[in-house]
């Protein structure tokens, strides 16, 4: 499998970069070849692309929020919010728009540049999308950026949410198609990139990415890395999530992978999404600081920050900004 290394990835394309045309079609067959690369080889490669979009010192940092935690109709797998999971999770309604501005005035206060207010819906009902409308406003006269997740749309709710001022909607793939079945029943994939049509028609910025480590091969990864490098144009920002095994989820048990795959993925990333901000998202919290630093060198230009993701641990501030420190990482 290493009779491949450089060429495949750059067969259409420039060869000091990996990049090419905008509009590249990528096949699952190249990203699994990047993925078998001599790991220094890939690395150096992303590192390539990454420096020729990115400045390679700079990480944007997304603050999250959980605005409705809990009680999910939604059957997802590895998820907390479930209803149909039994996890330790305590419900929590909506909360009130004044809570959630505190919130964004801390987070950027510590140094965020985006707040993500993340919802535990199949979808919004139309008066629960009132209230997040409001939020959206308010955390932008904050002077933050803007981002929700809230689950599908429906017609119209893509263009209320742009006419608020949302910057980034996130609604991530999560796993390839083929696989999607066997970790969520309740909707599909094709429900999934339904909404991020919608959200594109009206000009939001779309954050969509997934997640590894859930009992998927790899050529699932490289099909998941795929389909998102094959959107036109692909997600401004694409969250690479490290399975958080939560006890009482059909995914308690899941082995996960090995640190260098998930660093494989994060720079097969980079290479099919060159202009793409790629998050290093969920899983940060159990991640030494040389294998951050390792995604970091793969091409990983952002993450969440702030000491809870959802409903999950993540590092604390300080100790982000002691890495930062460390690496000469500077926050955007
Ligand atoms: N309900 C909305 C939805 O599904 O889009 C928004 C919230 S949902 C929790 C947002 C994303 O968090 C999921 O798409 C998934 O990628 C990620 N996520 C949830 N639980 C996770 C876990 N245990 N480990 C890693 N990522 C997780
Ligand atoms: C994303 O891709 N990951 C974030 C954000 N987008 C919404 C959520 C991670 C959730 C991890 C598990 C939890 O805290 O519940
Ligand atoms: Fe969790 Fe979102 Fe799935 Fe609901 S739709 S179970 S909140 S991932």
């Amino acid at each position: 499998m290493n009779a491949i290394p450089q060429t495949a990835p750059s067969s259409s394309s420039s060869p000091a970069t990996g990049s090419g045309p905008a509009d590249r079609h990528w096949t699952v067959a190249e990203v699994e070849a990047l993925y078998a690369m001599p790991l220094m080889d890939l690395l150096f490669q992303a590192q390539q692309v990454h420096r020729a979009h990115f400045d390679a010192n700079e990480i944007q940092r997304s603050t999250l929020i959980s605005v409705k935690t809990g009680g999910c109709s939604e059957d997802c797998g590895y998820c907390s919010q479930s209803a149909r999971n039994k996890t330790e999770l305590e419900r929590e309604k909506l909360m009130a728009v004044d809570d959630v501005v505190a919130a964004a005035r801390i987070a950027k206060e510590k140094g965020a540049s985006r707040f993500c207010m993340g919802a535990a819906w199949r979808g919004p009902k139309d008066k629960d999308l009132e209230p997040v409308l409001e939020m959206i406003r308010e955390v932008k006269a904050l002077g933050m950026q803007t981002c929700v997740t809230l689950g599908m749309l429906r017609e119209g709710q893509a263009e209320k949410l742009a006419e608020a001022g949302l910057d980034y909607y996130n609604h991530n793939l999560d796993t390839d198609a083929e696989f999607y079945g066997q970790v969520i029943t309740t909707h599909t994939q094709q429900d999934r990139l339904d909404t991020i049509g919608e959200v594109r028609k009206v000009g939001i910025n779309v954050c969509s990415g997934g997640i590894i480590g859930m009992g998927e091969s790899r050529r699932n990864r490289a099909a998941l890395i795929v389909q998102l490098a094959n959107m036109t144009p692909p997600p401004e920002s694409v969250p690479i999530n490290n399975l958080v095994a939560i006890p009482g989820t059909p995914m308690a048990a899941a082995k996960g992978v090995d640190n260098f795959e998930f660093v494989r993925t994060i720079a097969a990333a980079r290479i099919t999404m060159p202009s793409s901000f790629v998050r290093l998202s969920a899983g940060r919290e159990a991640m030494s600081e040389e294998m951050q630093a390792l995604c970091f060198l793969a091409g990983a230009n952002s993450m969440f920050y702030g000491d809870k993701l959802l409903t999950t641990g993540n590092p604390d501030v300080d100790r982000d900004e002691a890495l930062f420190a460390k690496l000469g990482l500077r926050p955007i």
